[in-house]
């Protein structure tokens, strides 16, 4: 009888019991995703500057990369993360990527050491956890800019004339990171960014 046993036995069964496959078993995302890492190498193009860091497709596997990987508020400045769907290139010239847009937001200068992590990792979450309902696959990726003029987050979705997709995507963003309504994000098309001479650059959307 196990009441009878001593209490070291027991407690090895009940080790026993963690152990059982069903509980090795590892939760599996929806998408596999890659990260990749920018850092500014005047010796390289912007493209080959681009890392691929690694890639996951299960729960367990993105908090060992997370909690591996330093946070992007202490990366150097002008470096850069993204997380994308694996096989998309965090690029505008990506097949997937070329006729979409995104939504950013600004940071300024203040929100790096109070709001940048928590919200870089809620929008990682946003993205592996599928978030966007059956607007989900209309996301590409999600970039982290660390600017010496104030970080940015941007959230890539693949088509740009997909409007009620892309402002249910915004308002589902906006929400999660508690961006007051007075506050506005804005959706920019990659063709209008890559073409931009000056800062400016029209938003096709705001919410
Ligand atoms: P950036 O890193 O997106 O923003 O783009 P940053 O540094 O805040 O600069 P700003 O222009 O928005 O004020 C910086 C530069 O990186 C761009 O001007 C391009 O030269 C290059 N770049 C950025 N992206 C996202 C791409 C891309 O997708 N493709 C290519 N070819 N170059 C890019």
């Amino acid at each position: 009888m196990a009441a009878d046993r001593p209490e070291a036995m027991q407690n090895e069964k009940e080790e026993e019991t963690d152990a059982s496959p069903e509980m090795m078993i590892k939760h599996p995302l929806q998408n596999k995703w890659t990260l990749w890492f920018y850092k500014h190498d005047k010796n390289r193009s912007w493209e080959d500057s681009q890392i691929e860091i690694a890639s996951f497709d299960t729960v367990e596997d993105f908090w060992a990369l997370y909690n591996h990987i330093e946070v992007a508020s202490l990366l150097p400045i002008g470096c850069d993360y993204s997380l994308f769907k694996q096989g998309i290139k965090p690029m505008w010239e990506d097949e997937r990527n070329k006729k979409g847009g995104r939504w950013l937001i600004n940071l300024c200068k203040q929100q790096r050491s109070s709001e940048l992590d928590n919200f870089w990792l809620e929008v990682l979450l946003l993205l592996v956890g599928e978030s966007f309902e059956d607007h989900s696959d209309d996301i590409c990726g999600a970039v982290v800019n660390v600017r010496p003029k104030g970080d940015k987050i941007g959230v890539w979705t693949g088509d740009s004339k997909k409007p009620e997709s892309i402002l249910r995507i915004g308002k589902k963003l906006k929400s999660s990171l508690g961006i007051p309504a007075q506050v506005s994000i804005m959706y920019q098309i990659h063709e209008s960014t890559a073409k931009k001479t000056g800062s400016y650059v029209r938003s096709h959307f705001t919410c």
